[in-house]
């Protein structure tokens, strides 16, 4: 019925009655579940809407390899460290592929790029914590690998064509690196010492609460909620998703025997949803202001890593005039 929202000039839904022949022949895409793609006719909202969330989603993938590389050096066992080297491969995958989405929109990665580096946009707050200990990279896969399935499995149905292709193959390569972590946990929790359990215990304490909030802010407080469910761009609200990985994740964590940080986590029956504690909005809102535990370490480091890769850029720059000098030349000559 509704459309129109989101911190791009547009304060509330417009009513289809309100909207220009364009628009509404737009609407009635979305709602025939067709998808849009690149070359066709979007209001400029929706655009800026998607440049904003996929960016976020691919910076989110790329900060997202400090807290695992930090432990390559460290896994326990060969094994562990290859599996570890292939997830984090794939995240930088997932960046790539999710900076490409974002270029089909007419934004190119350097200005992408450059919004990152200089603090003006956002990726996933669950970055900006720290990884203490060998268990923190089961608790990641777990956790944070989890609720990232469980918002992205929706986002395959998101209504613009290029990002919800892309959601396919990473939802397919979340799903290992969930179960790698869970089976992390589970050695350490069935074969290992007690202090081996723990620090899964202790990993699961910290990582729980940050967990439930990678999916944004209570639905009252998600400005851009209202706007991006018309345009189905996103699918189910912050609050639908949360409750969701809670209801998977809850049985997942009894398996293993341990418990999580939350006194009112509690299986309730008349609502067949398991009711949880308060969420520390406060916490949450200055990790995303840049004052969580390691936003200054994940950006300076991510600044430095770009700065170094300069030479890298410039010599496939070169190659790629070389190339096409060497093209036109040949075009002249025949
Ligand atoms: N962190 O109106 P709302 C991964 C912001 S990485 C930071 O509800 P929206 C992985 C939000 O941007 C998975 N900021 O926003 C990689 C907005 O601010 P702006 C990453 C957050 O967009 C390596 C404001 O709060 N996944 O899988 O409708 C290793 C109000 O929120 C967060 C994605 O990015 C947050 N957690 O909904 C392991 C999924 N939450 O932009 C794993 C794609 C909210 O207006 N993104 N904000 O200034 C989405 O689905 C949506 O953007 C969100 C937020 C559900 C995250």
């Amino acid at each position: 019925m509704y459309a129109q929202m989101v911190d791009t000039g547009v304060k509330s839904l417009k009513h289809r009655s309100e909207m220009s022949a364009d628009e509404q022949a737009f609407m009635a895409r979305i709602d025939n579940e067709s998808k849009i793609e690149p070359q066709d006719w979007m209001p400029d909202a929706y655009r800026k809407t998607l440049v904003r969330q996929i960016s976020q989603h691919a910076h989110s993938e790329i900060i997202g390899m400090q807290p695992e590389g930090n432990w390559l050096t460290r896994a326990p066992t060969i094994k562990r460290k290859l599996q570890l080297a292939a997830k984090i491969q794939d995240e930088c995958g997932h960046g790539q592929y999710l900076y490409s989405a974002a270029e089909t929109l007419g934004v190119g990665r350097d200005q992408l790029l450059d919004q990152l580096h200089t603090g003006k946009a956002k990726y996933s707050s669950i970055f900006n914590y720290p990884t203490l200990n060998w268990a923190d990279m089961g608790a990641v896969g777990w956790l944070v690998d989890g609720a990232a399935i469980v918002n992205q499995v929706v986002l395959q149905r998101t209504s613009y064509g290029p990002y919800s292709r892309a959601m396919i193959r990473i939802c397919k390569e979340e799903s290992f690196h969930q179960r790698q972590g869970y089976e992390i946990l589970l050695t350490m929790m069935q074969k290992g010492t007690l202090a081996q359990k723990d620090m899964v215990q202790d990993a699961i304490n910290r990582f729980w609460w940050p967990s439930l909030m990678m999916f944004g802010p209570n639905d009252d407080a998600s400005t851009n909620s209202a706007q991006s469910l018309a345009w189905k761009i996103k699918r189910k609200s912050n609050d639908e998703l949360r409750q969701m990985f809670i209801d998977q994740t809850v049985p997942q964590l009894e398996v293993l025997g341990c418990t999580a940080p939350d006194p009112d986590l509690q299986w309730n029956p008349e609502t067949g949803h398991y009711d949880f504690g308060e969420i520390d909005w406060s916490e949450f809102f200055n990790v995303i202001k840049g004052n969580g535990p390691c936003n200054k370490q994940r950006l300076e480091k991510k600044v430095k890593a770009h700065e170094n890769g300069t030479w890298v850029r410039d010599a496939a720059q070169a190659y790629a005039t070389k190339q096409q000098a060497g093209a036109a030349t040949k075009k002249e000559a025949s």
